[in-house]
């Protein structure tokens, strides 16, 4: 008996596997989009843009919102720990007079800058653009009303620089960012909430929004899985429909691993491709994708009143240079104040590499990583039949390289155009590397074709 109802028990159990797996097959069937992106095989147009982005080599990151009232930075809502109720009184502040997207993009593009990133919402859920799907948003919550992104985006189609939209997934305002992250705290929000609604409906519906309102824009730039990493985020969704509005449009995730379906670049925050030394980036670099690194002038992203620990335009060349050499783009950032305007401190540095770039943007732009490993002493860079070795780090007269595959058939100081002494082996390559006070000493070979 015992044993009889033991195997029906057993039968019932395969039939309930068989009827959940017939479900769970069904569901994905019927999301064919889900399936679409996981095949996913970039447009033309998507793989033309990838190209455009790493020859970009050098952008602007801008994060921008209401929390730069308090210059405090963008985490102020979670560092001390407000309710939303409290939160909700910040947008009545923001009044940013001074803004004016002409003077932006200038600058970007004076700083050598070829492309803008921007905060259409950070961690607190607040819209810096005209969404109908909510009413936390610029236009509706602010003294403002005006949409800073809608006129930046046609200053950006103007002045012919690309834009990007950062979009944060973390949201602390929302009820329906539920269940909570890593990052959560009691601020006031229900313990309950509808997590697919959030996803599906709210934030694909900006996202629709960011991806029609705007013209054609250089792609969306995620932030904050990490929240909560074992979330179903319905990427694939997500994916398929920034792909199917804009297919030249690049999905940039920040989610600190490694590259997923649907995703055209990989990024590293505050490192180079491959290190991890701000101990959240995955050391695995793709050979796939075009690669980006971001970092920040000061050691804020938002508007932070008391960080004046500023890079110095020496420091902001030798990243560049370094990411390049690491075949990788630099996303540099500023955190305007909430008036609108770009401190001076930001302003007078990024003009003094955008001069910089003016003389040596040869052998940043359009190239990718040399033929020759990055090391201490610097890094390459090659375009056509030129490759740029870039001395940051050497104070002898004389540098030894390894070997390189192609005949070196002159070599010449960028600087001053003058002839260098080169020797090539199968040893490796013997550069001269003049004397000189510059943060990069180029060197550029130039090998047969
Ligand atoms: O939490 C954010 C942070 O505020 C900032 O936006 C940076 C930019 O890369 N990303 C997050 C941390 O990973």
């Amino acid at each position: 008996m015992k044993k009889q109802s033991r195997t029906r028990g057993w039968r019932l159990d395969v039939s309930r596997l068989l009827v959940t797996l017939a479900l769970t097959v069904a569901a994905i069937l019927a999301s064919g989009v889900a399936i679409a992106q996981t095949n996913y095989e970039p447009t033309k147009e998507n793989l033309q843009a990838r190209r455009e982005f790493q020859d970009a080599k050098f952008g602007m990151f801008i994060h921008w919102g209401v929390y730069s009232v308090l210059g405090d930075g963008e985490w102020v809502f979670h560092n001390r720990k407000l309710a939303v109720d409290e939160y909700n009184r910040l947008p009545l502040f923001f009044d940013p007079e001074k803004f004016d997207a002409k003077a932006w993009v200038a600058l970007a593009k004076a700083a050598g800058m070829t492309y803008i990133t921007i905060t259409s919402r950070h961690h607190d859920g607040f819209a810096m653009f005209d969404s109908k799907v909510s009413d936390w948003n610029i236009v509706q919550r602010t003294p403002y009303k005006k949409d800073p992104l809608k006129m930046l985006a046609e200053e950006c189609h103007r002045q012919g620089i690309k834009l990007f939209f950062y979009y944060s997934q973390l949201d602390w305002h929302n009820p329906d960012y539920y269940p909570r992250g890593a990052t959560s705290w009691d601020n006031g929000r229900p313990d309950r909430g509808d997590w697919n609604s959030y996803l599906d409906d709210y934030m694909d519906g900006q996202l629709r929004e960011l991806l029609t309102n705007y013209g054609p824009i250089g792609g969306i730039w995620f932030d904050g899985m990490w929240d909560k990493p074992d979330a179903d985020w319905h990427l694939a969704k997500t994916y398929a429909l920034i792909h199917e509005l804009q297919p030249a449009a690049l999905v940039i995730p920040n989610h600190h691993q490694s590259p997923k379906p649907g995703e055209d670049a990989q990024e590293f925050e505050r490192d180079l491709p491959g290190k991890n030394t701000a101990g959240f980036n995955t050391t695995y670099v793709t050979k796939q994708l075009p690669l980006e690194s971001c970092d920040t002038l000061n050691e804020s992203w938002g508007f932070n009143i008391a960080d004046s620990k500023y890079k110095n335009p020496d420091e902001l060349e030798r990243r560049i240079v370094q990411a390049a050499g690491n075949d990788s783009n630099l996303l540099l950032n500023i955190g305007p104040m909430p008036n609108g305007e770009i401190q001076p401190e930001f302003a007078t540095r990024l003009l003094a590499v955008g001069q910089w770039l003016s003389k040596y943007g040869d052998s940043i732009y359009g190239t990718r990583g040399g033929p020759i490993a990055p090391g201490d002493w610097g890094v390459t860079t090659q375009k056509e039949n030129r490759i740029y070795v870039h001395v940051l780090n050497w104070s002898s007269p004389l540098l030894a390289l390894p070997p390189i595959a192609t005949k070196v058939v002159e070599a010449r100081f960028m600087s001053d155009a003058s002839p260098l002494h080169v020797t090539q082996s199968t040893d490796g390559v013997i550069v001269q590397v003049p004397k000189s006070n510059e943060v990069d000493r180029v060197i550029v070979l130039t090998v047969a074709k």
